[in-house]
């Protein structure tokens, strides 16, 4: 078996079949350029950040990365998700993945404006309803992946989706080496899409502080907050999550009260490094990333180690 020419790599024209996570606040136009440019495919972050803003990126990215593949994602519970849908449209961008939803509303206008549309699925269910509404893959994310989580794991959810549908899939949730890349081709994934391990890119753009709990944390340091809310998110566990959490499951903090002191607090973490009120996404894998090197290096070494493991 082999990474280097699966139906993702021809569906997006990369060299490498792996797409870097559309991280909140996180994932700009430097990090994408630099993951794009080194073959795989670069995503801008959509989250909730402000229109004119997102142009500037998407503009940014495109100048920089010329005839490369690169996308947006599109968080589909923030406020701005139908301006930002449009845009890519506007900008002419080649690739969206979305999250946090159903982003079946603008299947049409996408598909007729020639997007490529990967949608993350947490479930097999949205992974068929995807592929009947037009989409050309899936992301089956599990519930080791950094932010907004589904309950299903990586391992038992990707070989399901595999089944279910036709259309490529990707793996997404506790890749960040070449073992996790081969053993998602292993399960059927035909690409990877990785988060944690950009994090700690050169050209990742987050706090210092960020990047260090990261290249520091162990196999025990992520938790899940925001369970009590519906909206499952897993961190590194400072003790600002470790209180949250704490508070949830001992029912001393309401819902409402859980969104009022983390309304903000991505954009604490990613830009000022605070460690009293931020939320530092992570995934569980983080424990595997012990040090900052460019995205060219990461993705020639998780595609080196899989081509390795998978000849054996
Ligand atoms: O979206 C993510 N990860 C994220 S988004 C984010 S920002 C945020 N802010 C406030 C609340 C929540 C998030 C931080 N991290 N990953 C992709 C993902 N999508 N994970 C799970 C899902 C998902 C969940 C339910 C996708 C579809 C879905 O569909 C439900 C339905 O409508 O059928």
């Amino acid at each position: 078996m082999t990474t280097k020419v699966t139906r993702i790599t021809k569906l997006l024209g990369c060299k490498y079949p792996i797409l870097q996570g559309g991280m909140a606040w996180v994932a700009e136009s430097t990090l994408a350029s630099a993951v794009s440019n080194a073959g795989g495919v670069g995503i801008i972050a959509g989250g909730s950040a402000p229109i004119d803003y997102l142009r500037e990126q998407i503009k940014k990215a495109k100048s920089s990365v010329g005839d490369k593949p690169f996308g947006v994602n599109v968080m589909l519970m923030s406020p701005n998700a139908d301006k930002l849908a449009e845009l890519v449209v506007e900008e002419g961008v080649p690739m969206v993945t979305t999250g946090a939803g159903n982003p079946g509303k603008y299947m049409e206008m996408w598909k007729a404006a020639g997007i490529k549309v990967i949608p993350v699925v947490p479930s097999v269910a949205l992974a068929k309803r995807m592929e009947r509404s037009g989409a050309d893959a899936v992301i089956a994310e599990g519930t080791e992946s950094g932010g907004h989580i589904g309950e299903n794991t990586t391992m038992c959810l990707v070989p399901q989706v595999v089944d279910a549908v036709g259309i490529p899939v990707i793996a997404a949730g506790g890749i960040a080496d070449g073992r996790g890349v081969a053993a998602s081709f292993m399960l059927g994934a035909e690409g990877v899409q990785v988060g944690t391990r950009f994090l700690s890119a050169e050209e990742c753009q987050i706090h210092p502080t960020y990047k260090e709990l990261v290249v520091k944390a162990k196999d025990t340091d992520s938790i899940v907050t925001g369970r009590s809310t519906g909206h499952p998110c897993r961190n590194i566990k400072t003790k600002f999550a470790k209180r949250l959490a704490s508070d949830e499951m001992k029912g001393t903090i309401t819902p409402e009260e859980f969104e009022e002191i983390t309304v903000g607090s991505l954009r604490k973490a990613v830009q000022d490094g605070n460690l009293e009120e931020g939320s530092f996404l992570c995934g569980a894998i983080a424990g595997l990333v012990t040090k900052v090197e460019p995205a060219k290096d990461i993705i020639e070494d998780m595609f080196a180690g899989a081509e390795k493991l998978l000849a054996k």
